[in-house]
This record gives structure tokens, C-alpha cells and sequence, in this order.
């Protein structure tokens, strides 16, 4: 079977240069938030090899990279942002593996390939906030209002690419687009496999939350009188798995990934608590089912506490994303080719901005295992015999899908 001659080597080399942007000293890990000086100047390295692969870079105003090449092309990528404590492979695999795809197909004289670092999809912002408003998902001023927690506006982050940024690259020149990721779970590294074809995409809607309580001594306040917005808080967590008990399958997850006490203080009994609760799943409407159990939730906890709790959806809810059926074949068809016996098909419990261009050209996504399925943190690996046969699928499903 035809496919693009790429360079496992010079592809590998590309990613461990891509690691030293704000790389941990003690780990693999890496600490390159959407619009710090690490993400800039991991971009800046990105767009130089990019010209140097012969394609154009260009930034948009949010920070999406794009290394262009003319006319219509097919389109693949991820994004180069982390978490704050993020692996090295999170994202930025793809985008290293669509530079080496583009660059090979380059030099082999075809086929038209661009790729693409999208801004921000970890959420420092908002939630896949580079390609959301790429994709005409988030408009920009909505976007310039989001502000992270640290009390950085996006605005004034992205004020930082200065000169860099130019237009928005139109959507419509792209053909498809194609994503290679970490599975970022357990699945494909416990089965022996190599490479996993995704089928969907789950959604995600997350609130803000406040309890706000009564802030007191915690001396002299007896328990009896206390109205601890902690307390309250942790009731709120502890009681969604009965609330979920008839809606939820085991694929469905919620978190409470950050939580604020005001005034934060050992001797003070918190009146006021703040925290992000997000929760997941391939169905809109058990998503649907899922908020109203909170709602519920959050109503007979205000009633039984006295506490006053109110929430804000912290950014726009994300819809569940089945894949392209056509690409979804080329990727299984060069997956049997690379590794045959070797790869299922599954869904993605993570987000990702293939999400987001799902409906505006035909989308798929291709996985390769996470090493004890640990991803968001330093720990994060891949063995690198994965990381080339996952270049090796992805580059042939490219040849069977711009041939
Ligand atoms: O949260 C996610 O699923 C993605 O990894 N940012
Ligand atoms: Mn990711
Ligand atoms: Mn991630």
C-alpha cells in the first residue's frame, strides 16, 4: 500500500525539541500554558520548521498556528498548549506528526497537506477556545471576555503575539482533517495494542459554582450554627453518585478539578466557595439528564443549608462529535496495514479540537496507547515504537485519503 515517506527519526528528534519549551528538569513533563512565553516560543520554533518544510506559517489572531501549503489540502494537527502540569505528548504528538507528514509529503512531491497548532485547547481560557473560534463555534469578543484563573484576560494574552498574528485562515481550503493523539486512558496500553480508530467524541458542559455561607470564627462559631460553604461544598460532591445513581453508564464521568474558600484563611470559617464541575458523556441527552440532576441537586442543598448557591456555565457546552465514517475506514484500513490485529475502534472520554471541525469538513482521529493511561500529568508516556507506528497509520491513511 502507497503511503508518505516519512522520517521516524527527524520526527522524534522534532518532538523532543518541542518538549524543552518550558520542559519539567525532573521529568518528561512539560509546563506550556496557551499564550505564556513557552507556548510563544514553542510556536516561533514551530513556524521555523515549518518554513523550512516549505510550508507557510501563519498565525491566526487567537494564536492557532497553520503551516500552509497552496491550493486545497488536507488538513492535520492538535494543538502545542498544555496543562499546567502537562505531558509531553499531550497534543503536541500530533502536531509533530502532522509537521513530518506535511514536510515528507512535500518532498515526495505530494500530497497537499497543511498542518495546524490550535491555541489553548487545554482550557487555560476556556475549553478549546483556538479552534472554537476558528471554527465559528466562539465568537471572538466572547472569546476576549474569557479570563483565566490567575485573572489573565484572553484579550491581553493574545495582545502578547503582537506582529505575529495575521488573518484568520479560511476553513474552506482544507480537504479534511485528521488528528493523532495520546489516548490519554488505560485501554489500548493494557490490550497490547498500537493504535486506537475513534468513533466519537464525548461532549462536555461544565458550571461555576458559589455556595455562598456565612464567613465566621472558627473558634468561637459552634458546628451547630455554622453555615461553612466547605462543608457545603463537599456535600454537594459527595452526594452526585446517588443523584447520577439511574442516569449514568460507566463511561460517564464529572469532576470538581478547582476550588476557591474565601477568605481562604485556617481560622476562619469559609464563606464562600467557588468550584468548576464538569461532567462528560457521548450522549447529549444524558448530558441533558446529568444537569438537571445537578440542578436539583444544587436547589434541595440551598434549601436544606440555608446557604445561597448559584451557577455560571464557565464556557459553551461542547456536543458530543461522532467521526467522519470515510476517514474513520482509511484509518482502520492502514491501521490493519501497520499493525494488523493490532488496533480497535473506540470513542475518546478526552476532548479535542477535531471536535470542533467535525462540522465543517470530514473529521477522524487515531490514537496510540498512554503507558499506565496517565495523561495531565508529568508522568505522561508513550513508548516510542507506538509513537512511529502511530506516524506510519496516520501518514498512510493520508495517502488513502488524498488519493
Ligand atoms: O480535557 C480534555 O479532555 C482535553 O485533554 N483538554
Ligand atoms: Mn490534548
Ligand atoms: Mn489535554
Amino acid at each position: 500500500m502507497q503511503s508518505i515517506p516519512v522520517d521516524p527519526t527527524r520526527f522524534l528528534s522534532d518532538l523532543h525539541t518541542l518538549r524543552q519549551f518550558g520542559g519539567d528538569t525532573a521529568s518528561k513533563g512539560v509546563r506550556r500554558r496557551a499564550l505564556t512565553e513557552a507556548d510563544i516560543a514553542a510556536r516561533d520554533w514551530l513556524a521555523g520548521r515549518m518554513a523550512e518544510a516549505g510550508l507557510t506559517p501563519q498565525f491566526d489572531p487567537v494564536g492557532n498556528l497553520f503551516g500552509l501549503v497552496d491550493g486545497p489540502s488536507l488538513l492535520i494537527g492538535s494543538h502545542s498548549d498544555t496543562q499546567p502540569e502537562g505531558g509531553w505528548l499531550d497534543g503536541a504528538l500530533g502536531v509533530i506528526a502532522a509537521l513530518e507528514i506535511a514536510r515528507a509529503a512535500r518532498e515526495a512531491g505530494g500530497p497537499a497537506i497543511s498542518a495546524v497548532s490550535f491555541q489553548d485547547e487545554e482550557g487555560r481560557f476556556g475549553a478549546l477556545t483556538g479552534s472554537s473560534v476558528w471554527s465559528g463555534k466562539l465568537p471572538l469578543d466572547a472569546a476576549d471576555r474569557l479570563t483565566a484563573i490567575d485573572g489573565t484576560g484572553f484579550a491581553e494574552a493574545r495582545g502578547q503575539l503582537g506582529a505575529r498574528a495575521g488573518d484568520f485562515v479560511d476553513p474552506t481550503r482544507f480537504t479534511g482533517f485528521l488528528e493523532m493523539h495520546i489516548e490519554q486512558g488505560p485501554v489500548l496500553h493494557m490490550a497490547g495494542e498500537a493504535a486506537g480508530v475513534v468513533t466519537g467524541i464525548v461532549g462536555l458542559r461544565q458550571l461555576q459554582v458559589t455556595v455562598q455561607g456565612q464567613q465566621n470564627h472558627a473558634g468561637t462559631t459552634p458546628m451547630a450554627h455554622r453555615r461553612d460553604a466547605f462543608t457545603v461544598a463537599a456535600r454537594i460532591a459527595t452526594a452526585l453518585p446517588d443523584r447520577f445513581a439511574n442516569i449514568v453508564t460507566p463511561q460517564s464521568v464529572w469532576t470538581i478539578g478547582h476550588i476557591r474558600l474565601h477568605p481562604g484563611s485556617q481560622s476562619v470559617v469559609p464563606g464562600r466557595a467557588e468550584f468548576s464541575l464538569q461532567w462528560r458523556d457521548i450522549d447529549p441527552d444524558r448530558l441533558d439528564r446529568m444537569e438537571a440532576a445537578i440542578m436539583a441537586l444544587l436547589r434541595d442543598t440551598a434549601a436544606d443549608t440555608g446557604c445561597e448557591i448559584s451557577v455560571d456555565r464557565l464556557r459553551h457546552d461542547l456536543a458530543p462529535m461522532p467521526m467522519d465514517a470515510g476517514l474513520q475506514a482509511a484509518l482502520s484500513q492502514a491501521a490493519e496495514a501497520v499493525a494488523p490485529g493490532r488496533w480497535r475502534a473506540m470513542p475518546s472520554g478526552a476532548l479535542h479540537d477535531a471536535s470542533n471541525l467535525a462540522g465543517l469538513m470530514p473529521v477522524g482521529m487515531l490514537f496510540v496507547p498512554s503507558i499506565g493511561g496517565i495523561s495531565h500529568a508529568f508522568e505522561e508516556d508513550t513508548d516510542e515504537a507506538d509513537l512511529v507506528t502511530g506516524l506510519d497509520v496516520l501518514a498512510k491513511a493520508a495517502s488513502l485519503i488524498t488519493r
